[in-house]
């Protein structure tokens, strides 16, 4: 059953990258078109977002984690059941690009996500000397790390709302449904346990 009781498949999107990349500020951009001040991110913040795939209405799970180093090791606790990776990159910040681009493949390496699509986003197009879409795919060989998936990257800017309706439609486009979304378990509580569980070691 869907979280709220109804059949509506449900989908569960990653939203992972570094710290400070955009990622709250982006889901916030995403659910309410509002820009919200963020603080960094201890834990997740979940929200569900509704859309239309084939003809169906279709709830998206947004799972925003914790990108501090410390929180990363709980990334692979939730790549079970996950439907769609969206990676976000701050464009701007060329020191910390190949420690993300590391983390990207890390993430990807990963079994449980395996064929599962990587919406990639070039976040942070407003700030002056951002790198291109185009220069992060380079820079990034997404072409060899992502062969055997579907794969995208969007320009966009959290802050003035740029790329962000594109970035949506295309997660929304390239996600997999399972046939049978009951039997999935991306299960609010479930993992809201299993964080609390984790914590307590
Ligand atoms: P995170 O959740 O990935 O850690 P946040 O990142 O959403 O908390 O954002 C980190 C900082 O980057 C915030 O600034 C936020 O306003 C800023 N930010 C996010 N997206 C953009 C963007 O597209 N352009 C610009 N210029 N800034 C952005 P503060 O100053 O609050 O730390
Ligand atoms: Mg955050």
């Amino acid at each position: 059953m869907g979280l709220r009781g109804s059949k509506q498949p449900e989908a569960r999107v990653l939203l992972l990258g570094l710290d400070n990349a955009g990622k709250s500020t982006l889901l916030y951009k995403m659910k309410h078109n509002a820009c919200v001040s963020t603080v960094p991110t201890i834990g997740f913040n979940v929200e569900m977002l509704e859309a239309r795939k084939n003809g169906k209405n279709i709830t998206l799970t947004m799972w925003d984690i914790g990108g501090q180093r410390k929180m990363r090791e709980y990334w692979k606790s939730f790549h079970q059941d996950t439907a769609a990776v969206v990676f976000v990159v701050d464009s701007s910040d060329l020191e910390r690009l190949e420690e993300a681009r590391r983390e990207l493949e890390d993430t990807l390496r990963s079994d449980q996500l395996q064929g599962r699509p990587l919406i990639l986003l070039a976040n942070k197009q407003d700030v002056n000397g951002a790198l291109t879409a185009t220069e992060i795919k380079d820079r990034f060989i997404l072409r060899k790390s992502c062969s055997g998936r579907d794969w995208f990257v969007q320009p966009c800017s959290a802050s003035t709302g740029f790329g962000i309706e594109e970035a949506f439609r295309r997660v929304v486009q390239m996600v997999k449904l399972t046939s049978d979304s009951g039997a999935m378990k991306d299960n609010i509580k479930e993992t809201v346990n299993y964080l609390r569980g984790s914590s307590r070691h």
